[in-house]
């Protein structure tokens, strides 16, 4: 089959990222009210993965395209070592938390399961040299988040590593000017999901520039970081849209904008308060998606600001349906949230393009501020593309078996803060990813499988 023809067959695949063994709640998230309000509650790790298993399954059962990304090895040793603290693995730990048990934590901290920050995935249909471009995030405003960015390009090298259909982009420079916090921060509208798109970019400030800027908690993501993958993506500008996020929603606790915005295929799904210069952002989408644009506005009146954070309402996945309407996928606190479950009903039931709700329990993660669509990874794929994926990471019912088993194996089913400083963790970290490595035909991703080198 040609390339061309190829195109015709489009789909979006979901990489949601496997919760990893060291899963607890660090409060290491300044303006992520929910990282911050939980700290030093006790995880449970094992519940943790296995709720997004069951998300994964169920999507795959149903039809979808679901792939696995795995955890990160966490503590993160050579970080340690990079610090100046020397000694053995385990003295490592014993000094690091005797210096401070949060610092520890920030290392020991799983939050590389929310794929949706791993990277910004620009589908084929949109590049220049006709491959799937990701950009691998910086992550540089929290330093647990900023220590992820190697280990994310070595993994998604390993799983698209076939360079005629993906090319991987390391991270940005390191440096506030460039912000950038992946696909949390950029949605796809497109009529096939194959063919040429177009990309939706939403920053939180501008670094030269002077834009008005939220005054409490950081705008993370900056428009210079979004044209520069643009550009490394080899995108069109006709088909390429730059908003930014209203800096009083940032100020509210709205740190990305998939935690107020959701768009797909025709479809964005968002708060009226998400954007700076909304009708002005609105009416550039419909220039450039076309007069099938449908925007679905939930007005502050039905649904505040506040209760959108507490409920997760727009953190949630739209899911194309062969009806041409979507699905959308909620978690089980916006049934909890009287104002949002009401508009919910409502919603469905209006004749708009979402016809239908899954709600899904997913609170380990919620409470560190991570729902439904941060777990997940969307890549936009043709037949041909899929086929040149590492296969062992599709969700079938043989993977979810193997890693439902491979977590009831290796999980603890509680963790607090203080038990990071137990020295066995990171050897039942390490067991269990090196099996991991196996199931997911990885080759030896994770730094104790290469001497210690993060490189
Ligand atoms: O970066 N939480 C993550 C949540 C990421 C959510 N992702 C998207 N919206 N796409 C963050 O703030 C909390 C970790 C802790 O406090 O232990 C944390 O990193």
């Amino acid at each position: 089959m040609s390339m061309q023809n190829d195109k015709q067959f489009g789909f979006e695949a979901n990489f949601d990222g496997l919760v990893g063994p060291t899963h607890h709640y660090g409060g290491h998230s300044f303006g992520n009210v929910a990282s911050t309000g939980n700290a030093k509650l006790v995880a449970n790790p094992r519940e943790a993965a296995l709720q997004g298993l069951a998300k994964m399954k169920a999507l795959a059962d149903m039809g979808y395209r679901q792939g696995v990304l795995p955890p990160q090895e966490r503590p993160a040793t050579w970080v340690m070592r990079e610090l100046g603290y020397t000694g053995s693995d385990h003295e490592l730990i014993a000094a690091v938390g005797n210096t401070n048990l949060g610092y520890l934590s920030a290392m020991c901290s799983a939050s590389s399961m929310w794929t949706a920050n791993a990277a910004t995935v620009s589908p084929s249909g949109d590049t220049a040299d006709g491959r799937v471009h990701f950009s691998v995030a910086n992550l540089q405003n929290k330093f647990h988040r900023a220590i992820e960015h190697r280990q994310t390009e070595r993994t998604l090298k390993a799983i698209f590593s076939n360079e005629q259909y993906f090319s991987v982009h390391g991270a940005l420079p390191m440096m506030a000017a460039f912000g950038d916090e992946g696909a949390a921060n950029h949605t796809r509208f497109c009529k096939d999901y194959a063919g040429q798109g177009v990309e939706f970019f939403v920053y939180g400030r501008q670094h030269w520039g002077g834009t008005v800027e939220p005054q409490r908690f950081p705008a993370r993501h900056t428009l210079e970081a979004s044209q520069a993958v643009a550009r490394r993506h080899g995108l069109r500008a006709s088909h390429t849209v730059y908003a930014q996020q209203n800096p009083a929603v940032i100020d509210a606790g709205v740190f990305h904008n998939d935690v107020i915005a959701v768009g797909n295929q025709n479809v964005l799904f968002c708060h009226d308060q998400a954007f700076l210069n909304a009708q002005q952002v609105y009416a550039e989408l419909k220039q450039k998606v076309g007069a099938n644009f449908e925007l679905i506005e939930v007005p502050s009146s039905a649904v505040s600001v506040e209760d959108a954070v507490k409920s997760y309402l727009f953190n949630s996945q739209l899911l194309a349906k062969t009806n041409g309407k979507q699905r959308l996928l909620v978690p089980e606190e916006c049934a909890n949230t009287p104002a949002v479950w009401a508009y919910l009903q409502h919603l469905i039931h209006d004749n708009r393009a979402i016809d239908e709700l899954l709600v899904f329990d997913l609170k380990q993660s919620m409470q560190n501020g991570g729902g439904p669509a941060c777990l997940r990874l969307r890549v936009a794929l043709s037949e041909g593309e899929a086929a040149a994926v590492n296969p062992a990471v599709w969700m079938n019912d043989q993977l979810y078996a193997d890693l439902t088993s491979w977590v009831k194996r290796h999980y603890r089913d509680r963790l607090h803060e203080n038990d990071l400083l137990d020295p066995h963790l990171l050897d039942e970290v390490r067991g269990a990813l090196d099996e991991l490595t196996h199931i997911l035909h990885l080759g030896s991703i994770y730094p104790f499988q290469r001497h210690g080198s993060d490189e």
